[in-house]
């Protein structure tokens, strides 16, 4: 091989003299077959004779050529080959093996070791690497998987034999005698008498020959017994499993209705009414609440709720043998309870193993009925409590219970953590229902969540937190992980060497897509980190959208109503437009002031005393046409022939909704047409109070006092339109549907929105944050204004001490509101309340945002768990080195951190498992970080006077570049005769 390649190369500094000296005297196996006219990077040829049988297929069987690699690679061969020479060097026997250039795959006996001695000290050349740019004529192996039989089937693949047996023989054998087959056929049988068919040569059960050899028996327990088929479906556990996962649909739809109808019934509908702030939209995959609820030993559970007598003992459910008997049964144990379990009892095992473990184990019957009676508590509970329910099986569900915490959190003193709180809510409720025990594990996903519950189980809720995840992880084999079956076990310990999550977090994406595919490959690369991109299908139906005021209605004209609908038709349009949706049907809701209710009730604006009036009309076709929907709207009102200054509440809901791509999507068809709209034909109630619907702009627009009263009012408030947000299929990662506008759609955010207050219009779906209101006000203080406060609105102290409570406070209010300027007296004209565009005075000075401050700069090593190195690819690593770089940009870097970097890049180099992407890496890396240094301190780097506070920082950075570069080089010569070049 000549040196005659001395151009610059990529990867490495101008020739090193000495190594260039030790390529050219080293005697290197294959340089005979090498033409050395050629291009230098021509690989060692295969063997003529091994060839000549193969001319036609040259370029499947002829070997690997390096590619456009470069000089890396070239040196890393040679260096390769000295290493082969070296082996020769300790003892040659023949040059047999001359021309070949074998790869080892996998564990082969004899060893790899023993295998490669043979190979050099016979001539050929080892090839540690098996890529493109590698020359292998052959690979040996003892075993292959699919995918590496897939990867190899254009090549030769012998068995070692091949080499042993042709060392023993002292001549090069035909590799066509060893080429290696998988032997996935079973070992061969013995031949069977003709005609006779194989399972009759396997022996048979005892107990069912007796059993068959009994005709009474057989008429009564075989297919022939009267009843039969109907008996199996219904005791036959398999038939059960298999069917209910039908049923479960309907079962869960079956639960969502009734969990409707019983918030309907409830009294106080703030929990449904109420939507958090916005809070699904957009959030961080992190601040997810994703809840994985499951049944403890499910079918003992229920069976247990009519047998009291047995719980704390040993049980388990199967095809019941009674409490002796079984002992020689091969009934499968189906469920065994915890009490079993700790005998070693488990699910699926036989009876009769199960009986060995724990002789004194109950058994008890299939009871398919109950279990289902049990589901749909479970599956009514869920409904009714989270945004969104994913049907998993009878006795285990999903939930995306992200707003319902929030919900939860705003309506709960100080629990410590919400989602755990709320979790303990949901045990309890199925608790009550069913007197069985669930547990529930919640994370922001719904891999964490699954794992959750393994440490929640049994009777408890469990949370995983992102800081948990890398210390839960080490501990867990690939098979603990939802969703990665033993063949994944299997691969990961052939391919990786192990299967335990700690060895599988140092492994590149790349590696772990090698060994298991890759999509389990990447599946797994995320999982080990606490990803999941798995998506909640919500089985909760949306049954409607709607928009719905019932604060400030006040009219005195047929056509303010008239133009109102159409406002309110704008907005639904524009929520159906959100969720991609039509409806075929309109229900108009109406409040109408009740005859005995004061025209003015006591609460300011609101709705007073009213009664309330459904009507539903189809829609003449799918739409969600803002004009279609307010005629519609408008021919429903006046059919009531309501007088429109009594009206204090107007709704607009469509329901029968079908996707805007058409009933594409089966459950959407059947929604569009099953579900009848629940709604209760008029009917009148007597609302106290109220939930008001107001613009959030209307509210910015209040003088700050008066808008705390309404605040105050508000959180007091009920809303008598039972109804509940709509669950959107949760999209994790994307997040839902975003949060409805409120009435008046495309406004500019409020000031309050602007300050940061969260608070708006409650169709908008906010909630009020308590402790964002004015934390140090006591209560009511707005309530008990001063005489001085009262006298400066014009209100005479003494005849307002003397009114009662509500008419003070309307009367404070109206007074504010007047002097506020700009609110017109309430009878009269209808009120309207004109929102007031906020724009900032020209003058206002703003202070500037306050530059970020790192007290502590922070550490990189803090970056990574410190047992387990997460990052392992150059992709990782550059992030993190930009986000170093980036926050060291007013400090010099930490000794630490240098030296961190510094030894993985030494490793990626050095490491004996190095390997071409090692060094490709640590290229990239280093040219990475040398981009960064010279984007921000390019200046520098070539400056020498310290004295400058800026030039302190750059040139601490230069200089630990410069180190680790040093570092790197160092390696680099060694291994490879030449520094790394960086440019
Ligand atoms: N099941 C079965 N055969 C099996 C496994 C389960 O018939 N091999 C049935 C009975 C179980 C039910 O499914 O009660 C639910 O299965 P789970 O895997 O959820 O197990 P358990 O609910 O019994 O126990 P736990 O969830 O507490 O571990
Ligand atoms: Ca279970
Ligand atoms: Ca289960």
């Amino acid at each position: 091989m000549a040196a005659s390649n001395s151009q610059s190369s990529d990867y490495f500094e101008d020739e090193d003299p000495a190594f260039l000296e030790a390529l050219n005297q080293a005697a290197l196996p294959g340089d005979v077959a090498i033409n050395s006219e050629d291009d230098d990077e021509e690989p060692p040829l295969a063997q003529p004779s091994l060839k000549r049988p193969y001319a036609q297929d040259e370029t499947i069987y002829g070997p690997a050529h390096f590619d456009g690699f470069g000089e890396y690679g070239r040196r890393k061969r040679a260096k390769l080959q000295i290493q082969n020479s070296d082996t020769v060097a300790s003892g040659t026997k023949s040059d047999m093996f001359k021309g070949l250039a074998v790869y080892i795959n996998g564990y082969t006996e004899p060893s790899v070791q023993e295998l490669k001695e043979l190979l050099v000290q016979n001539g050929g050349i080892y090839q540690p690497y098996l890529d493109r740019k590698s020359a292998v004529t052959h690979i040996v192996t003892c075993v292959l998987t699919e995918a590496k039989t897939r990867e190899f089937k254009n090549m030769k693949v012998v068995f070692p034999t091949w080499l042993t047996e042709s060392a023993k023989a002292g001549e090069l054998l035909s590799w066509r005698d060893f080429q290696f087959v998988q032997s996935l056929a079973p070992k061969a049988q013995a031949p069977l008498p003709s005609g006779t068919p194989r399972y009759a040569a396997e022996s048979s059960n005892q107990n069912a020959q007796r059993a068959m050899a009994n005709p009474g028996w057989r008429a009564a327990h075989t297919s022939v017994a009267p009843g039969f088929v109907k008996d199996y479906f219904e005791h036959s556990r398999l038939h059960f499993m298999s069917a209910i996962k039908a049923e479960l649909v309907q079962l869960v739809k079956q639960a969502q209705t009734i969990a409707e109808e019983k918030l309907a019934q409830q009294e106080d509908t703030s929990m449904v009414l109420l939507k958090s702030p916005g809070k699904g939209k957009g959030r961080a995959d992190e601040e997810r609440v994703i809840m994985h609820c499951d049944f403890d030993c499910f079918f003992v559970s229920v069976g247990l709720v009519s047998r009291p007598e047995l719980r704390g003992k040993p049980v388990v459910v199967c095809h019941s043998q009674g409490n002796q008997g079984g002992g020689s049964s091969t009934s499968e144990v189906a469920c065994a309870s915890y009490e079993a379990r700790n005998f070693g009892v488990k699910n699926g095992m036989s009876l009769q193993q199960a009986r060995k473990l724990c002789p004194q184990v109950c058994t008890m019957p299939y009871e398919f009925d109950r279990y289902k009676k049990a589901s749909l508590e479970f599956y009514t509970i869920l409904m009714s409590l989270a945004d969104a329910v994913e049907a998993v099986s009878l006795d285990e569900a999903l939930l995306d219970v992200t707003k319902a915490v929030a919900r939860f959190e705003s309506q709960i003193d100080d629990a410590e953590d919400p989602a755990k709180a709320f979790a303990e809510s949901i045990r309890a409720q199925v608790r009550e229902a069913t007197s069985c025990q669930i547990s529930i594990g919640i994370s922001y996903n719904i891999l964490l969540a699954r794992l959750a519950t393994r440490r929640a189980k049994p009777a408890g809720a469990a949370r995983i937190s992102p800081a948990d995840v890398s210390e839960l992880m080490a501990t867990l084999d690939i098979t603990d992980l939802w969703g990665f079956a033993s063949s994944s076990r299997d691969k990961a310990r052939d391919k990786l060497g192990s299967s335990a999550l700690s060895i599988i977090a140092t492994k590149s994406r790349a590696s772990l897509c090698d060994a298991l595919g890759p999509k389990t490959g990447e599946k797994l690369y995320d999982a080990v980190r606490g990803i999941d991109h798995t998506v909640l299908r919500s089985d909760k139906e949306r049954k409607s959208v709607s928009a719905e005021t019932n604060y400030g209605i006040r009219f005195n004209s047929n056509d303010q109503v008239r133009s109102y609908l159409q406002q309110l038709a704008a907005n639904v349009k524009q929520r159906l437009k959100e969720v991609k949706t039509l409806g075929r049907q309109i229900t108009l809701k109406i409040m109408k002031r009740h005859p005995e209710a004061p025209v003015e009730g006591p609460k300011f604006l609101g709705h007073g005393r009213c009664e309330v009036f459904n009507k539903s009309r189809p829609l003449d076709r799918a739409t969600s046409d803002s004009d279609i929907i307010a005629e519609r709207a408008w021919d429903m009102l006046k059919s009531f022939n309501f007088d429109p200054t009594e009206l204090r509440g107007i709704g607009i809901h469509i329901t029968k909704l079908e996707s805007i791509d058409g009933p594409t999507d089966p459950k959407q068809a059947k929604l569009a047409f099953d579900a009848a709209p629940r709604v209760p034909s008029a009917r009148a109630s007597v609302a106290a109070s109220a939930i008001e619907e107001v613009d959030p702009d209307v509210l910015a627009a209040l003088p700050a006092d008066v808008r705390q009263e309404l605040e105050q009012e508000w959180r007091r408030s009920e809303s008598p339109f039972p109804g509940k947000p709509p669950a959107p299929a949760v999209q994790r990662g994307s997040g839902p549907a975003s949060a409805p506008q409120g009435v008046f759609p495309q406004r500019q955010p409020t000031r309050m929105q602007q300050s940061g207050l969260k608070l708006g219009a409650r169709s908008a779906g906010y909630v009020i944050d308590k402790k964002s209101l004015h934390p140090n006000r006591p209560p009511n203080a707005f309530l008990r204004p001063t005489d001085a406060d009262l006298r400066s609105l014009d209100i005479d102290p003494e005849v307002y001490a003397m009114l009662p409570q509500s008419v003070q406070r309307e009367q404070l209010t109206r007074a504010r509101l007047t002097k506020a300027g700009g609110v017109p007296e309430v009878s009269g004209e209808r009120l309207v309340l004109k929102p007031k565009k906020y724009l900032p005075p020209p003058d206002l000075f703003r202070q500037p945002p306050p530059y970020a401050k790192y007290p502590d700069p922070p550490k990189l090593r803090q970056r990574t768990a410190d047992k387990v190195l997460f990052f392992t690819e150059a992709d990782d690593v550059q992030g993190i080195m930009q986000t170093w770089v980036q926050a060291f940009r007013k400090f010099p870097p930490n000794e630490k951190d240098i030296e961190f970097f510094a030894k993985f890049l030494v490793q990626s180099v050095d490491s004996k498992m190095s390997t071409d992407t090692g060094v490709e890496r640590a290229v990239s890396i280093v040219k990475w970080w040398l981009v960064l240094l010279r984007r921000y301190w390019g200046d520098y780097e070539h400056f020498d006077q310290p004295e400058e506070e800026d030039a302190r920082v750059a040139m601490a950075w230069w200089r630990a570049f410069r180190s680790v570069k040093d570092r790197l080089d160092v390696v680099a010569c060694k291994k490879f005769g030449g520094r790394l070049c960086i440019r």
